[in-house]
């Protein structure tokens, strides 16, 4: 492993301007005179890549060379964002690079700004895996993110007269500099088939999978550089493609559309991200496609075990493969199908092997996001692997009724076969039976865990549920998100903190400081007003940087309760005419998400909140004391700009309902103040910041679960609220929709016949709350001192934290 390599490429910024010029010249190939943005971009990025290349090879090398055992993050959705800002900030090039920028007349900010997000997940999950990746090269693990390489991201939203509009993303439109194809790692996925028993020489039988449909996985691959460059790990994303990229007889025999087919079916696998969060899929292509990246993450796993070690038994001791959430579950069958059928592998100790190397991160309780098979589809698909997991869920039955004694109704529940569903394979049973770790992502969720979805798997296997509570990257979502704020904490408490986050918890101490609450409130003074004019800008709206930014961004789903929130705001619209003498906080209130293509009630609430939007902007006898901003396509960059630059996070979801959230822990660091329901990860917030530093209200779990159960109907709460009612009926009869007044009626009658979100159980208190938080905010001292805290305590939520937790009780790898 000391191969020679070349000098580490200097990072002044002499050095950094002329390799921008040679890469401009030499690898994209323009003349410095006639470059334009994009060019400089692509030169930018790979002068910055090649820095980051060195330490790549040094990072693997040192894997290979100290036998390290290496984790495997397998997630369907990676939502990355830009990059080179990133990199540029995690290997200290910022600085150079803008100078050498500069001297060349060009502007960093502007390039930063014209790199595509990588938009390759839907939302909390997929940016979860971005913000892992970091920390596990900052803390040092050797680590491999896989997943697919989707030619086309999650949607570009716009709007048309208020309503949301799916438009294709593209942001292979330019290239990406940041990848490299492997195709000498490409691997073999086969589809359908059938399944033949053959006898081996030496006499012994095994079964034997021979599919009749092939596609090829390639490689690409991405470095994921982490703080300081401590490590850089990589990112492979496998892109489909034909065996055959054109069927020449076809061609030669006239139907050249024909001799195209097998192409454009390979590749429509890997075309697409599935749009939908919180339900799940249930098309073949999307199992395709779940099959398709396990398998060839699984071959490439499998291949440079080999190679290191020269044994499969050794697996567990050497690689760790985590499951994100249940897409890649069927990943589980698969290793068992390599081991037994391929490398003749005992089947009791193929399964040992396989516990020990899978861990499984469940997301969502959600009944409709637990993803399901139909045994017909996976026997059709995958033939062999249906047979395994016949045999897997016959052990796990055998186990439950002899050791564990389980009656008929807890069998039903640990099968892998949901037998009352027109038979369908239960992906979450058998991630969990495949694993020796299955982990929720906060306390509260990691509980409800236990007595829901898997309280029978539990029992039968007490010691495997486990709680990792999610985190963030404090890289992207403070230092580089708000370098405002990052000079003055690092000014006032020193730039330790940079190395070591929970030392923010020294900014306690000057929390009460009118000096530092000044600056404080300077920082984010100034963030609000690049949102301001980012919002005049894309809207033509103006917002005063001085009234509140209240901001609710996350996907649009009737749990999050962004309709609680408009309808509130409708309420407030109607006392601010009522009562023009009050002295009125003024507010901006600010959302942004997408809806899943095919979710109707939440494109209805995007259109509300524009509907009630354009009135409420537009009424002179508001006199701009509130105003509403739906900005459309929200992304990561996005979200970078309007997180530094709220001052209120709503985090209002159904109890019970949001796994954990990360957008909150996001607005923590950044000092905003939480107006948040004991939900996920804001029950930990509530514990870290202390009770008076979070805004919390609204029923808990087991009171909603309590009124669901007893299918009380809602009315009670509605009568007793008269604000709540004059707003539900001033939606539901068209007073935001005269062009058609009964747009709302079906979803305001949702919330007068069940209520399942508790949007009229929770409203008072919710507008109380609200009350509260006007009230803080005119003791500006008080105000001051809770957001510096919020910052101070945002420690624990570093996903630094949650890597080393997992590092150690899950994966058994140093950090
Ligand atoms: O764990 C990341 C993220 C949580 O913060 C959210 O609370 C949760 O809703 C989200 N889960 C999903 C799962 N959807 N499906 N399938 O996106 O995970």
């Amino acid at each position: 492993y000391d191969a020679p390599t070349p000098e580490p490429r200097a990072k002044t910024v002499e050095a950094i301007q002329a390799e921008i010029l040679e890469r401009l010249i030499y690898s994209v190939g323009k003349d410095p005179i006639v470059a334009r943005p994009h060019d400089w971009l692509a030169a930018t990025i790979l002068a910055v890549r090649d820095r980051v290349m060195d330490r790549w090879m040094e990072s693997s090398r040192e894997t290979w060379r100290t036998s390290r055992k290496r984790v495997y993050y397998l997630s369907l959705e990676f939502l990355i964002g830009r990059l080179m800002r990133d990199a540029m900030s995690n290997v200290g090039l910022m600085e150079p690079v803008r100078d050498a920028l500069k001297n060349l007349n060009v502007d960093l900010g502007d390039l930063i700004n014209l790199e595509p997000d990588a938009a390759l997940g839907n939302g909390g999950l997929g940016r979860l895996a971005a913000c892992f990746l970091e920390s596990m090269s900052t803390v040092k693990i050797p680590a491999y993110g896989y997943g697919i390489r989707y030619v086309h991201g999650l949607f570009r939203q716009e709007m048309s007269e208020g309503w949301q509009v799916e438009l294709p993303e593209e942001w292979l439109a330019h290239g990406n500099p940041w990848e490299f194809e492997r195709r000498e790692s490409a691997y073999e996925i086969g589809f359908g088939g059938h399944v033949e028993k053959v006898t081996d020489p030496d006499g012994s039988e095994r079964q034997e999978w021979r599919p009749n449909d092939h596609v090829l996985a390639v490689a690409y691959d991405t470095p994921i550089v982490g703080w300081r460059g401590a490590r850089v790990n990589t990112l492979r994303l496998w892109s489909a493609q034909p065996i055959d990229p054109i069927l020449l007889d076809k061609f030669n025999s006239g139907d050249h559309i024909g001799a195209l087919e097998e192409s454009a079916r390979a590749e429509a696998i890997t075309r697409v991200l599935y749009p939908a969060d919180s339900t799940a899929a249930g098309q073949e292509l999307r199992l395709r496609q779940e099959f398709f990246f396990s398998s060839a993450s699984l071959q490439d796993i499998v291949r440079r075990h080999l190679q290191q070690y020269g044994d499969l038994g050794s697996l567990p001791d050497k690689v760790a493969i985590q499951l994100n959430d249940t897409h890649p579950a069927i990943s589980i069958a698969e290793l068992m199908r390599i081991l037994v059928d391929d490398n003749g592998v005992k089947w009791a100790d193929a399964w040992t092997l396989t516990k020990g190397t899978f861990g499984y991160t469940n997301h969502t309780l959600l009944p409709e996001a637990l993803e399901s098979w139909p045994v017909a589809l996976l026997e059709r698909l995958l033939p062999r692997h249906m047979q395994i997991i016949y045999q897997i869920n016959a052990d796990v039955l055998a186990d439950a009724r002899t050791r564990a004694k389980f009656n008929d109704a807890q069998i039903a529940n640990v099968s892998l076969i949901d037998e009352a569903g027109g038979r369908r394979v239960r992906m979450g049973q058998l991630a969990f039976v495949g694993s020796h770790s299955i982990n929720g992502v906060s306390a509260l969720h990691t509980e409800l865990m236990k007595q829901t979805v898997f309280s029978d798997l539990h029992k039968l296997y007490p010691e495997r549920i486990n709680n990792k509570t999610n985190g963030i990257t404090p890289r992207r979502w403070l230092m580089q998100c708000n370098p405002g704020l990052t000079k003055l904490i690092s000014e006032r408490i020193g730039p330790e903190f940079l190395d070591n986050i929970d030392l923010l918890t020294g900014l306690d101490a000057h929390a009460d400081d009118p000096g530092f609450q000044g600056q404080f409130a300077a920082v984010k003074q100034a963030n609000k007003q690049k949102l301001a004019k980012l919002i005049k800008d894309r809207m033509g709206i103006t917002v005063s940087p001085d009234a509140m930014f209240d901001v609710q961004i996350k996907r649009i789903h009737e749990y999050k309760r962004q309709l609680l929130n408009i309808i509130q705001a409708v309420a407030l619209y109607d006392d601010i005419r009522a009562h023009p003498e009050r002295n009125w906080v003024p507010r901006v209130k600010i959302f942004a998400g997408k809806a899943a293509p095919g979710y109707w009630n939440a494109k209805l609430i995007i259109k509300l909140i524009n509907d009630v939007a354009k009135v409420i902007n537009n009424d002179p006898a508001v006199r701009g004391l509130l105003k509403v901003v739906f900005l459309p396509n929200y992304n990561v960059s996005l979200a970078e700009v309007i997180v530094p630059a709220a001052d209120l996070s709503e985090q209002i979801s159904t109890a019970g309902m949001e796994a954990s959230g990360t957008g909150n822990m996001k607005f923590m660091a950044n000092g905003a103040i939480t107006i948040g329901t004991m939900d996920g990860a804001n029950v930990e917030m509530h514990k870290e910041v202390g009770p008076d530093n979070i805004v919390i209200f609204g029923l808990s779990t087991q009171e909603v679960n309590e009124k669901r159960a007893k299918s009380e109907v809602p009315r009670g709460a509605i009568d007793a609220s008269p604000r709540l009612k004059e707003a539900l009926d001033t939606i539901a009869s068209g007073v935001f929709s005269p062009d058609d007044p009964h747009r709302y009626r079906d979803l305001i009658g949702g919330i007068y016949d069940h209520d399942w979100f508790m949007v009229a159980r929770d409203f008072d208190a919710y507008a109380a709350a609200q009350t509260k938080v006007n009230e803080i905010w005119q003791d500006k001292r008080r105000w001051n001192a809770m957001a510096i805290r919020n910052t101070a305590h945002v420690g624990f939520f570093s996903s630094d934290r949650t890597i080393r937790q997992y590092a150690e009780d899950i994966w058994s790898v140093p950090a």
